[in-house]
Formats: structure tokens, sequence, C-alpha cells
């Protein structure tokens, strides 16, 4: 597959931005700080309702959340309003610009399946809500950085991979877990196009079980938006956005690495690790600096993202791949 047209996220937003798309996003920006004023005084779950459901219609999960914050991740800087965050995504399930938000709700979260399958000593579906009973979820503030060079940080709801993983039980052969999101063109018609669905992601059993590995349920202490890929999605901070596959209905442990949404969309452009490294530019552009979302300012993208301390370790064996693309 090759790239017969540009698409909004591979190029700097700033450039793929048409004017009234930026238009509407200084008005939410003027919005938003007022509700930054209320983020600091400790009140993040307040100003936006959930979306995800009807009116009258429950969350089932939604006595879950806030979960208690684990404190042994921190940030640098401020939360990104949840205005903003929840309102500038991509999701190319719906749309190929930043404003898909209201399109994804479209998306219908319950009943929904997730298939563990592979190798695996036994393959199982569960049901989310009761996946959720079973994990320890828990909430973490992370940052997130995408290859377009725009950034956020975000209060995060969910559990380590690791525990999935460990309920899982794979078999020893197993070497990636390759994670799909749902397809369904009547859910999500931007599906009929040109890409090759559905999205597709991987990580290595290292990487799955390092500890900042977090399968995602909930961000500002409620359960997950749509437009963040409700009601299950992967993240992986030390990575570029790309990789934190949303909405994901299988996950299977295999021998092979999977081959990506994006490693097929883009292969000279997009790989398999896709490490924030700022000196490695993209084919395109530089990654150096990156624009932090609601702030009109630019700051200096960190190696690992900043991660470095829980996942450099993983890759010092491997000086032959392309870590950082
Ligand atoms: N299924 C799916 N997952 C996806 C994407 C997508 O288009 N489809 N976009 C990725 C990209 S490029 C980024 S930056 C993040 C965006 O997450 P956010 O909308 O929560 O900011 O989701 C990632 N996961
Ligand atoms: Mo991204």
């Amino acid at each position: 597959m090759h790239f017969i047209r540009r698409k909004g996220w591979e190029i700097p937003e700033r450039e793929a931005t048409p004017e009234a798309l930026f238009l509407n996003r200084r008005s939410l920006l003027t919005t938003s700080a007022r509700i930054g004023a209320s983020i600091g005084a400790g009140v993040l779950a307040a100003n936006i309702p959930n979306l995800a459901f009807a009116a009258g219609e429950v969350d089932p999960s939604a006595s879950l959340y806030p979960a208690k914050r684990n404190e042994s991740y921190v940030v640098d800087r401020e939360l990104t309003p949840e205005a903003i965050a929840s309102r500038y995504n991509n999701f190319y399930e719906y749309g190929l610009s930043k404003s898909i938000w209201s399109a994804a709700e479209a998306l219908k979260t319950r009943p929904w399946t997730i298939s563990v399958e592979g190798l695996v000593e036994k393959p199982k579906q569960i049901d989310i809500d009761a996946l959720l009973k079973l994990m320890p979820i828990e909430e973490r503030l992370y940052r997130h950085r995408c290859v377009e060079t725009w950034s956020m940080t975000v209060p995060w709801s969910g559990f380590p991979l690791k525990a999935l993983i460990d309920w899982a039980r794979p078999l020893g052969s197993a070497k990636y877990v390759r994670f799909e999101t749902f397809y369904d063109t009547k859910l999500a018609p931007s599906q009929r196009g040109f890409w090759p669905w559905p999205y597709v992601e991987g990580l290595t059993m290292a990487e799955a079980t390092n500890d900042l590995t977090l399968m995602v349920t909930g961000a500002y202490g409620k359960p997950l938006a749509k437009s963040f890929g409700a009601p299950i999605r992967l993240h992986t901070p030390w990575k570029y956005g790309f990789k934190s596959i949303k909405s994901i209905v299988k996950i299977a442990f295999v021998e092979e690495r999977p081959k990506t949404f994006w490693e097929t969309s883009g292969p000279g452009e997009y790989g398999f690790w896709a490490n924030v490294n700022p000196k490695v530019p993209h084919p395109r552009w530089s990654q150096a600096t990156e624009e932090v979302l609601g702030t009109g300012t630019r700051r200096d993208t960190l190696l690992f993202n900043g991660y470095g301390d829980f996942v450099a370790d993983l890759y010092k064996d491997l000086a032959g791949e392309k870590l950082y693309i």
C-alpha cells in the first residue's frame, strides 16, 4: 500500500489543519483556560458530560471511577484540559481530521467482547465489564507524544497489561502480543475506505509486560470517552501515539512479529518499534520539539518521551533495528 494522498496525521499539525478547523480549535482553547483553572483545583471530572451513553443510560463501569491514583507516575507539566484532549483526536475509523469526537459517538461500546487467543493455554472471550471486575483499576498521569509532533498529558485509568497477560496464561512460545481494533463499517463508515483495516498494533512480550504498559478504560475520572477509543485502548507512553491502539476487540499471543496498520500503510515512514527519539527525524519532518496542546508553546521532545528509566533496557541488544521510527 502506498501513500497516494497525504493524510492528515502524517504531517505536522499546523501544516495539516485547514483554517476552519484551526479557528474552531482556537475557540476551544479559550474555553479551556477556565477548565484549566478547575483542574488546578483538583477537579478533573466535573466539566464534560460523558457522551458515551445517551441521556438516562448509565455506563455500567461508571462506579469504578475515579480510580485511586498511582503516585509512582509523575509528570513534569500541567494536565491537558479534558475539553481539548477529548476533542482533538486521531481515530481514523471516524475520519482523518482531528474533530472526530462527535462522529465517534456512533461507536456502540456495549455489549463489548474481547477475544484473547493465539498461543495461550485456552482461548477466552470476555465481556468488558467482566474483565474490569477482574483487573486492578488505577489512575496514572501519562504524557502522550504523537508522531505529528503534538503532545498532551492525560489522567488515564486502567490496569497494567501485565495483569491481563497473567490472567490470559500465554504459552512460552509467545513472542509478541498483537492487538486489533473493531472492524464494522456500519459503526465506522470510514472503514470502507482505502486503509488496511482493521487497525492492528503489536508489542514484544517484554514491552507488553513492562510496568508502563497500560490498558486504558477511563480518563479524567470517568469511563473512557468514545473519541479516546472506548471501551478499552492501549497506552505506551514511551512510543509515538499511533502504537496506542483504540477500541480493542482482539488480543492474540503470537510467534511472528505482527504487521501493523501503519507499517502496511507507510512502510518507509512507520516501523514496528516507534520509540520516541528527538534525534531521529521522521522522513518528512523533525521530531526535535512538540506542540504542547492547549498551551500555545513548544517544548523539546525527550528520548523515550522521558520514560527511559522504565524502558531503555528493553532495547539494548537491538542495535540493528530501526527502533525510533
Ligand atoms: N484504532 C485506532 N487507534 C489509534 C488511532 C486510530 O486512528 N485508530 N490513532 C493513533 C494515533 S496516531 C494517536 S496519536 C492516538 C490518539 O489518541 P487520542 O485521540 O486519545 O489522543 O491514538 C492512536 N490509536
Ligand atoms: Mo499519533
